[in-house]
């Protein structure tokens, strides 16, 4: 028997072909987006709390140059702790295969291993998105083109507040990926409850989300379903701060010259800094949130 070029671990076939509940989780928010030691506590705690609900969690990653879809907790710990770890997006994935490194994968690259496990919901932070200047960088993570390919459900807190919003939610619109509140037709921004801008549809139940899943379904649409899922309000940083903060945070960026996928983790660590560590547990709470509505979607599908 010749090994998978995927590996997908019992645990989550078992689940999957049992049609039992489970949530894909990615690996780049605890390679990229988290400071260690926190990032391996919030990767581990997403998982507890999944197992808490009665839900099979999917972390994914790739291991010694293996896209491995349900990571062992060792694994994990070693991907937390690796130093200058590959950021695997979806082409990167043969490169790794190859080499045989480690990678964490973004929502891109998560959501195309979840989806050929067979899992159909996955929740994340934030996603990819068009970056201020995009229309001279071209800067536009390609986790936008590649969830319109993929059909599955991913929840997350909208798109980093990092980002165009509005460009991206047009782009959102030109790929016909949907893009549905939960509880409000306000589109979040990650840190804050309200971006700012509007979206056409809410739902207002996991039931809801999963009857928009199954219709994308039985029409043969190929794309991805986004559930945006704000942060409550008393959790969120503080609107009036964060404006000036991603000001700065731009400019910065800008005077180092980092672009391309440097670009996230940089800006990402700027406001962390900047809010003396306030960012993270935003960050925190927001993955929180869509960990476990991602329970309760995946728990109404099976129905
Ligand atoms: N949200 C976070 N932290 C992150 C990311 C999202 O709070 O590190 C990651 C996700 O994995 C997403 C990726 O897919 O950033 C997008 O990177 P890029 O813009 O280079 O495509
Ligand atoms: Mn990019």
């Amino acid at each position: 028997m010749s090994t998978p070029v995927i590996h997908v671990s019992q645990e989550v076939q078992d689940a999957v072909r049992e049609n039992r509940p489970v949530v894909a989780l990615e690996s780049t928010i605890f390679t990229h987006g988290l400071p260690r030691p926190r990032n391996l506590d919030v990767a581990l705690e997403a998982e507890a709390g999944l197992r808490a609900q009665g839900v099979t969690p999917a972390t994914i990653g790739v291991f010694n140059g293996v896209p491995t879809v349900g990571l062992s907790t060792e694994q994990i710990t070693e991907l937390s702790n690796t130093d200058k770890i590959a950021k695997a997006s979806l082409r990167d994935l043969p490169v790794v295969r190859a080499l045989g490194i480690h990678g964490g994968t973004t929502v891109a690259a998560t959501a195309f291993l979840a989806h050929h496990a067979g899992v159909k919901v996955f929740s994340t932070g934030g996603l990819g998105g068009v970056h201020h200047g995009a229309s001279e960088t071209f800067d536009e993570s390609a986790d936008m083109t590649t969830l319109a390919q993929i059909p599955i459900l991913v929840i997350s807190a909208g798109v980093k507040s990092i980002l165009d919003i509005p460009a991206t939610l047009e782009r959102f619109e030109t790929l016909n990926i949907p893009v549905i509140g939960y509880g409000t037709t306000k589109y979040p921004g990650f840190y804050v409850t309200d971006s700012g801008f509007s979206i056409g549809y809410s739902v207002d139940t996991p039931e809801e989300a999963a009857a928009v899943v199954n219709a994308r379904d039985e029409l043969g649409l190929p794309q991805s379903v986004l559930l945006a899922n704000p942060v409550a309000a008393d959790k969120q940083l503080p609107p009036e701060q964060l404006d000036d903060i991603l000001t700065r945070a731009w400019a910065e960026a800008d005077k180092q010259g980092i672009s391309g996928n440097a670009s996230t983790p940089f800006l990402l660590d700027f406001i962390q800094k900047d809010t003396k560590g306030l960012s993270l547990d935003v960050n925190v709470e927001v993955y929180r949130g869509n960990v476990a509505l991602g329970g309760l979607v995946a728990t109404a599908l099976t129905r």
